[in-house]
This record gives structure tokens, C-alpha cells and sequence, in this order.
């Protein structure tokens, strides 16, 4: 006895990330057929079922879901030019890391051809699509997401973040900020034990234990914010930038580059000018704020 019949997705871009989607929606039993601009980077996929399209309009024409994940914003507009034509009925999901403004507007342009657009975000490197802890932000048309949504579950949670096409965007890119800040601390710190004689390793579990720890604080900052209430809680600014001040000393001493850190240090600075002293990092948030398109949140 045969099940529902799956309809077919198609997967633009054969980039480690495409590849890795494409994999897992053929392991999850989805008929899918692959494009990327080289050829060669397909042979796998084909092993494992995959239909290889000769072109990105054949590629289009194929798949009632097209899961996009190209370089950038620039490279997606323009292969998708190319199959605009054979854009209409179908659903476009693109996972190619952009930015909110970008993803509006290229969910106008795919409606104006009659396609829906949802935008996403990848939360999870290649190795871990299609396992747990993977995550994948969307937003866009609720409809066409909930259409698909069975499908997409294939990649890992699915989580559904609201209408503004540019919304799973801007998610992707502040958790991003947050992943380069950890990393750039890492970094930082890092060097500074090399140049202190310490082996990284030995360092590692100390760091990560460290970074564990502060994690817990993140919940009731976030609370701050919101409120605009931002107790010190034993650690105010003012102590925190006599510190800062040491810690870029330290640098200075074991010949290693604080541009990593400075602008923290700066920040701190200023808010201790502007009368904040006695109050805590969140506070710190508002500081940062330059006007732009930038929406604050409802409540
Ligand atoms: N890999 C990761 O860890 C992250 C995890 C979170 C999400 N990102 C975003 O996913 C997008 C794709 O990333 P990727 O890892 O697959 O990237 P690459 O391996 O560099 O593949 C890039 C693909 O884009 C194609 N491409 C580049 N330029 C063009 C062009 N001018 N015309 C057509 N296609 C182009 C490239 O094709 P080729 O070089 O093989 O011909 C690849 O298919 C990205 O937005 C990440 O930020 C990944």
C-alpha cells in the first residue's frame, strides 16, 4: 500500500548548507531535485535520489517548495531573476542569511509573481540539519508555512516567529551578534592566556565554566530592559569600568590587541559620563540604540 503522495522541493544552492538540507529532506523520503551554479557538488545527492536540474528555471519548474540557500541577499534576487517566469504557485522559503529590509522586499517582488515567500533563519551548522538542537527561525506567509511545515520539519524544530517577512532575519542576525560576541571573547581571552604561557586547552574548561555561569544572568538583564529598571545588583558600571581599564593594561603588558574589547570599555565610559554609574549592564542597551529603522518592541 503507497502513502500520501510527497510533493516535490527543490534545493537552490549546493553550498555545505544547501547540501545538508537537500540530504536531509531526501533521507526524510522527500522527492527533491538540486541546483547550484557549479556543477560536480551534486553527485551524493544524486546517489541518494536526488533529481539533478541542468538549469534554475528547470530547477523552479520542478518543485512546489523551493528551499533557497545561496551566499547572500545579491546572489539569491539574482539566480531567482532567472526563473521568474515559472515563480508562480510555488512556495519560496529562503534560507540564505540576509537581512530584514532585503527579505520584505523580496517577498514583494515573489508576490508580485505570484509566489509566497517565508524567510528563515538557519540556527545550526551543516553537521547538525536534520538533528536535534537544530533550529530554523521562519516568518513570512503563515499559510504557506503551515502548508509546508511537515516538510521543513526535516531540517529541525521549525519554529514560526510571526507576518513580517524580515523578522526571522533579524532574529538570525542578533543571535549571530550574540554567537560573535561569545566568540570574540573567547578569542580574546584566549589570546591573552597564550601570552601569559597558559596552554588553551588547560584554559578551555575554565572559560566555559566562567561563560556558564554568566548565561544564568541573561533571563533577568533581559527583564531590565524591558522594565527600564537596571539594578546594579552588587556590579555596578562604575566598579566595572575601573576594571576595564585593567584589563586593558594587561593587554598592553602581554602585547596582545584589545580592539575585540575596547568598544566595550568605551561603552562603559559613557555610560558612567552620562550619570549610570551606579547602575547595571543592561542600562547599557540603550546606549546602543542610533535611531534607524529601528522598531521598539510593543508592551
Ligand atoms: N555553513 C554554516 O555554518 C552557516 C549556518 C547558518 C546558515 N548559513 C547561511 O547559509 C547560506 C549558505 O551557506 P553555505 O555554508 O552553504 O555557504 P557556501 O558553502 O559558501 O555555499 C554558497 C552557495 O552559494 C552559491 N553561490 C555563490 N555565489 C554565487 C553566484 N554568484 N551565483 C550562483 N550561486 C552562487 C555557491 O555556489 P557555487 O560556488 O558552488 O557555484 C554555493 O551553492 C549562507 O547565507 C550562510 O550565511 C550557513
Amino acid at each position: 500500500m503507497s502513502g500520501p503522495r510527497r510533493r516535490r522541493v527543490t534545493v537552490l544552492g549546493l553550498g555545505a548548507m544547501g547540501r545538508a538540507l537537500a540530504s536531509a529532506l531526501l533521507a526524510a523520503g522527500h522527492p527533491t531535485t538540486v541546483w547550484n551554479r557549479t556543477p560536480g557538488r551534486s553527485a551524493a545527492l544524486a546517489e541518494a535520489g536526488a533529481e539533478v536540474a541542468g538549469s534554475v528555471a528547470e530547477a523552479v519548474a520542478a518543485g512546489e517548495l523551493l528551499v533557497v540557500c545561496l551566499l547572500d541577499d545579491d546572489v539569491t534576487r539574482r539566480v531567482l531573476d532567472r526563473a521568474a517566469p515559472v515563480l508562480a504557485g510555488r512556495t519560496v522559503v529562503n534560507l540564505t542569511n540576509g537581512t530584514p529590509e532585503r527579505a520584505r522586499r523580496l517577498a514583494e517582488w515573489l508576490t508580485e509573481r505570484g509566489a509566497r515567500h517565508v524567510g528563515g533563519g538557519i540556527m545550526a551548522v551543516p553537521s547538525m540539519i536534520g538533528q536535534p538542537g537544530s533550529l530554523v527561525l521562519y516568518s513570512g506567509a503563515r499559510d504557506a508555512f503551515l502548508d509546508w511545515r511537515d516538510t521543513l520539519a526535516a531540517f529541525g524544530e521549525a519554529r514560526w516567529l510571526g507576518t513580517d517577512p524580515g523578522r526571522a532575519a533579524v532574529h538570525d542576525l542578533a543571535l549571530l551578534a550574540a554567537m560573535y560576541g561569545m566568540f570574540g571573547g573567547f578569542l580574546h581571552a584566549t589570546a591573552m592566556i597564550r601570552a601569559a604561557g597558559v596552554p588553551a586547552g588547560e584554559f578551555a574548561p575554565m572559560v566555559t565554566g566562567w561563560l556558564t555561569a554568566m548565561l544564568g544572568a541573561l533571563p533577568a538583564m533581559a527583564a531590565a530592559v524591558d522594565s527600564d529598571t537596571h539594578d546594579a545588583d552588587g556590579s555596578s558600571l562604575r566598579m566595572q569600568a575601573a576594571s576595564f581599564g585593567n584589563l586593558l593594561a594587561a593587554c598592553r603588558d602581554l602585547g596582545v590587541d584589545a580592539g575585540l574589547v575596547r568598544p566595550v570599555r568605551d561603552l562603559l565610559d559613557e555610560a558612567v559620563a552620562r550619570g549610570h554609574g551606579e547602575e547595571g549592564l543592561s542600562v547599557l542597551v540603550g546606549l546602543l540604540h542610533t535611531g534607524g529603522t529601528h522598531r521598539p518592541a510593543p508592551g
